[in-house]
């Protein structure tokens, strides 16, 4: 069968209601006169029972809600395409991955682990980053994080380190955070946990966009051959707008500010045509050398480092459409790790072998039985004929009597296919051993990656590890927790295990960090290394633009055109909606409000000239809080020359890292080239006066 990128799109099109041009009706289609008003004897009188207008109304509003995932419950959905590079044939007969030519529709969603449906987008978390790829021989689902490695070796463990992540029961607090005493109280128990703890720990928990951040598939996978060769995988998505994250404090403000902020991120950037792309890429491991390596490939707690690996590029994820509507595609699509097409397979990983149970057993609790593979965006858009049948919810009316194989009475139909005909045939593993409930030996080293990882950090990363350390353990209020997790860091790194100690205000017990077996460092941990690795680009960037009547509207201009022209957006922010008086005489509209929007919303701030509007803007608290937080946050600030007066009541040296200042960058298109150019590097961690400048 072909399938394009069209052919998903095409399948829910079926299913679309729209109320454009059309009367209101009941759910049986009977045409409705009336719905203000219920059914009663007289104006004042009783309500009557026969209103079935009245009661559907009811009843439908009473059953809206489904119960949210038990894990990952916020999340936001959109809609693509995969495009292999070239064809993979030499790893895998998965035919999604062999045409070039052809583009297979994706969903994907995104989400948070720890809090529920309506929590905030920017919680201290891991991100979830689920891909269903619906192939001509089945859906293929990759359910993975941003985060390259999990907290725990089997997955008998998961329903202990999520009840212990979760608000704590008798009082349900905290909503989606780990600061508190139940996590790190199993953290302190469980040393598995170590290597996660400084992913969690570090920036990649706190996202600048879902575009922005990586994936990976976690588990080991295998691919199979044409010839039923078999090699380890593991996969990575790499977003081509580089990875970035938000700052600690700015993802606090942000959860208040703008607890849809990842949500609506995706939704604008989709919206305006800035579709965010993803690179997939494999590492390749040879099962002969698989012993060689120094990990185990089955322990879901290490990673294999990029330098022992390299991962290679396969194809590319466009992300082109948002959903149509939020509950019937994004809230309902059920992904599965057990969704696989033939030319990839599992491990025998104890993580990867309990999600094979748990994602369709959880979902016939949430989607309410066992026939949600057809609600639409869970539909295949491969053929379906099997025996399944009845049960809640079922569509599909099947044809005939014969609903069991072998039969004749349907002509033996539907009949089984052969690998040569598409048939899934499981990789023929070779296992023998004893029944045991045991931990492999393999799988006990718990530091040295997490050392690995700490190692490979820039400064500023590290100190934004301890910090974010220093937070989640000062809200522990049970100190015996505190130290069981240092005696942990003490096996990591001095440095780590000294300042945060320092922070709770512990004595930090003697250091004996072990030595990273492998690489001493991998530039692939690092975000900051690998931005140095990516062209830098200030791409769907965001630019506060702060003015007031009497701004200098040439400068706005050469900044928007230059930025426009990298793709950033400029959005004009005044103490009021409608339009500021420009000093050419001018009406330059305004975007937003001071009031309904804050420096935490963009990745840059600019100040134009014109006496009158900076002197206004001096005046002006809110102005200068904007001013003060942006570069606080280590933030691109730009200034014309007029403005840096501001830059001044603002405490704000000219010279500092990142600030762009007229009396040295010049005016017009110099000071717009060179503002852009201090904004690819996305942040200025080496401001020294950070602590100065109160936010
Ligand atoms: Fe999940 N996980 N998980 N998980 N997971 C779920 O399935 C589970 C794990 C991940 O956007 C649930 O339909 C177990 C690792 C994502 O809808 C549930 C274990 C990774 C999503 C479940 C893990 C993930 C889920 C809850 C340990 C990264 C959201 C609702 C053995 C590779 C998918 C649902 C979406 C969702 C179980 C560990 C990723 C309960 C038992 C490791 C992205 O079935």
């Amino acid at each position: 069968m072909r399938v394009d990128e069209k052919s998903k799109d095409q399948q829910l099109a079926k299913d679309r209601a729209e109320p454009t041009g059309n009367f209101l009706t009941t759910d049986q289609g009977i045409r409705v006169e009336h719905t203000d008003d219920s059914l009663k004897i007289g104006a004042r009188g009783p309500t009557l029972l026969e209103d079935f207008h009245f009661r559907e109304k009811i009843t439908r509003f009473d059953h809206e809600r489904i119960p949210e995932r038990v894990v990952h419950a916020r999340g936001a959905g959109a809609h693509g395409y995969f495009q292999v590079y070239e064809s993979q044939a030499k790893y895998t007969r998965a035919k999604f991955l062999q045409d070039p030519s052809k583009k297979t529709p994706v969903f994907v969603r995104f989400s948070t682990v720890a809090g529920s449906r309506g929590s905030a987008d920017t919680a201290r978390d891991v991100r979830g980053f689920a891909v269903k790829f619906y192939t001509e021989e089945g859906n293929f689902d990759l359910v993975g994080n941003n985060i390259p490695v999990f907290f725990i070796q089997d997955g008998i463990k998961f329903p202990d380190i999520i009840h212990a992540a979760k608000p704590e029961p008798h009082h349900e607090i905290p909503q989606a955070q780990t600061a508190h005493d139940s996590f790190w109280d199993f953290v302190s128990l469980v040393p598995e946990t170590m290597h996660m703890i400084m992913w969690i720990m570090s920036d990649r928990a706190i996202p600048r966009s879902f575009r922005m951040m990586q994936g990976f598939g976690v588990h080991t996978f295998r691919f199979i051959d044409e010839k039923n060769t078999a090699r380890f995988v593991k996969f990575h998505w790499k977003p081509l707008l580089g990875t970035h994250s938000l700052v600690w404090d700015e993802a606090q403000k942000l959860g208040g500010k703008d607890p849809d902020f990842h949500r609506r991120d995706l939704y604008e950037a989709i919206e305006q045509g800035d579709f965010p792309e993803y690179e997939l890429g494999v590492q390749i491991l040879e099962e002969k050398d698989a012993q060689a390596l120094g990990v185990d490939l089955l322990d879901a707690t290490k990673l294999i480092p990029e330098e022992v690996a390299p991962v290679q590029p396969v194809g590319k994820l466009t992300l082109n459409r948002n959903p149509t509507n939020f509950f019937a595609e994004t809230e309902q699509v059920a992904f599965c790790v057990a969704n696989i097409v033939p030319g990839i397979d599992f491990t025998d990983d104890p993580l990867m072998q309990a999600r094979l149970f748990s994602y369709l057993d959880t979902q016939l609790t949430r989607l309410g039985g066992p026939n949600f593979a057809e609600i639409p965006i869970n539909r295949p858009v491969a053929p379906v004929h099997n025996h399944q049948q009845d049960g809640f919810g079922r569509h599909t009316s099947n044809v005939g009597r014969a609903n069991y194989f072998p039969n004749s009475l349907g002509g033996g139909c539907p009949f089984l296919a052969a690998q040569q005909q598409g048939g899934y045939v499981h990789h023929p593993e070779q296992v023998s051993g004893k029944k045991v409930r045991e931990r492999a030996a393999s799988f006990n080293d718990h530091y040295s990656q997490a050392a690995l990882f700490f190692r490979s950090l820039s400064e500023p990363e590290q100190q934004h590890l301890i910090d974010a350390c220093r937070f989640e353990l000062g809200k522990v209020e049970t100190k015996a927790i505190q130290e069981r997790v240092l005696e942990h860091f003490a096996k990591i790194d001095a440095l780590l295990v000294s300042a945060v100690a320092e922070g709770l205000g512990l004595p930090a017990p003697k250091a004996t960090p072990v030595t990273p077996k492998g690489p001493p460092a991998s530039k692939a941990l690092s975000m900051e290394a690998m931005k140095l690795a990516t062209p830098p680009s200030i791409k769907t960037r965001k630019i506060g633009v702060l003015v007031a009547d009497g701004v200098d509207a040439d400068e706005l201009m050469a900044l928007r055109k230059e930025l426009e022209s990298q793709g950033a957006q400029l959005k004009v922010i005044a103490k009021r909606l409608g339009t500021v008086k420009a000093s050419n005489g001018k009406d330059v509209p305004v975007d937003k409000s001071a009031m309904t929007t804050a420096s935490v919303e963009y990745d840059g701030v600019f100040i134009p000239g014109g006496a009158a509007s900076v002197a206004t803007l001096k005046k002006d608290g809110e102005s200068r809080h904007f001013v003060q937080e942006a570069y606080l946050h280590c933030k691109t600030v730009g200034a014309s020359k007029d403005a840096e007066e501001l830059l001044k009541a603002c405490e704000i040296d000219p010279a500092a890292p990142g600030v762009v200042a007229g009396s040295k960058a010049g005016a017009g298109a110099a000071l717009a080239t060179a503002f852009a150019k201090a904004l690819a590097k996305h942040r200025h961690w080496d401001r020294k006066d950070n602590d100065r400048v109160p936010a």
